[in-house]
């Protein structure tokens, strides 16, 4: 998903766009988004060198470190054995009793502009915010998934959202994510996925992504999004990565160096994904409200990842 404010021509819900957003998005989608972050950066140094501080606060280890690596190399990273099972499982759980409800959840939810795809968590905010608590705000907390993060963007990073979605088949040409784009609401935008459905094939509409090497050659394309015959124009079919992997599958795709796509579900199919979205602040758009409010006593670290 590119920023939903800015996105698309959207009908119902369709969020007002100041200038001065659409014109971040434009330069944010250039390498001049760079200098704007390095101005934001320098002008919250002091608040930056504290978030620094509490990465020592994390686990390190030479895997992690080389995870790290891998992630700056390709740009993606499994980490399907890295993280907790018992909090994927609690996340399942609580996505079941959400699917249970998804046909009269997709008539409330806040991003209503994409028929092949239903948020399902909607109903778990409390004015705009999740509680640290919840099981899908926990599983981004998890200290392993924020060191490997920490060591990529060389700062504590911030979670923005999670998100839980269905998507499903429909009968419309494909749209939104279902095209390939690289994603602009920061210049990292680091995207930790589980798969709560098992995808066993293209019927069941993998994310599908390039590595960042393959996906340079679409920086500042004058389209954001773009079809397969755009794409396979300039570039051969072996560049892609189709990920085809059974339920409880974890990956981290840095999706603003990634071009990707996903959710292409076949008639009879449906897929459900966990989503949490990290960038490296400050951030590049002004900070919104709040997504996240303190309830329990959450750690130093996990109380800077949510901006509490
Ligand atoms: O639904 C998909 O697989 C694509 C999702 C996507 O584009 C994103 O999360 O940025």
């Amino acid at each position: 998903m590119t920023n939903s404010a800015v996105e698309g021509k959207l009908p119902a819900k369709k969020p007002r766009v100041s200038q001065f957003r659409r014109a971040l998005w434009h330069i944010n989608r250039t390498d001049l988004g760079w200098l704007v972050k390095g101005g934001l950066s320098l002008l919250n140094m002091g608040k930056l060198r504290s978030r620094r501080a509490l990465v020592s606060q994390l686990p390190h280890s030479p895997a992690l470190a080389q995870a790290s690596q891998t992630l700056k190399q390709q740009g993606y990273l499994d980490v399907s054995d890295l993280v907790s099972r018992a909090l994927a499982e609690q996340v399942a759980r609580h996505a079941e009793d959400k699917l249970a409800k998804a046909d009269a959840l997709s008539g409330q939810q806040e991003l209503g502009h994409k028929s092949f795809w239903v948020s399902l968590l909607d109903e778990d905010l409390r004015n705009g915010a999740y509680p640290a608590s919840h099981p899908f705000v926990q599983y981004a907390l998890q200290p392993e998934i924020v060191s490997i993060l920490a060591g990529y963007m060389n700062q504590l990073p911030q979670l923005s959202d999670v998100l839980l979605t269905l998507s499903r088949p429909t009968e419309n040409k494909l749209t939104f994510s279902q095209l390939w784009h690289h994603d602009h609401d920061d210049k990292q935008v680091c995207k930790l996925f589980i798969y709560l459905s098992d995808v066993n094939s293209l019927d069941d509409g993998p994310f599908t992504f390039m590595d960042a090497q393959s996906s340079n050659r679409f920086k500042n394309a004058p389209k954001s999004h773009m079809t397969d015959e755009k794409v396979f124009a300039r570039i051969g079919k072996d560049a892609v990565h189709e990920l085809i992997t059974p339920k409880f599958s974890s990956f981290i795709v840095d999706t603003a160096r990634c071009l990707h796509m996903g959710s292409r579900i076949t008639p009879g199919h449906t897929r459900l994904l966990y989503t949490a979205t990290f960038f490296p602040p400050p951030r590049i758009y002004p900070e919104p409200k709040p997504r996240f409010y303190e309830d329990g006593s959450p750690d130093p670290v996990s109380r800077s990842v949510l901006a509490l």
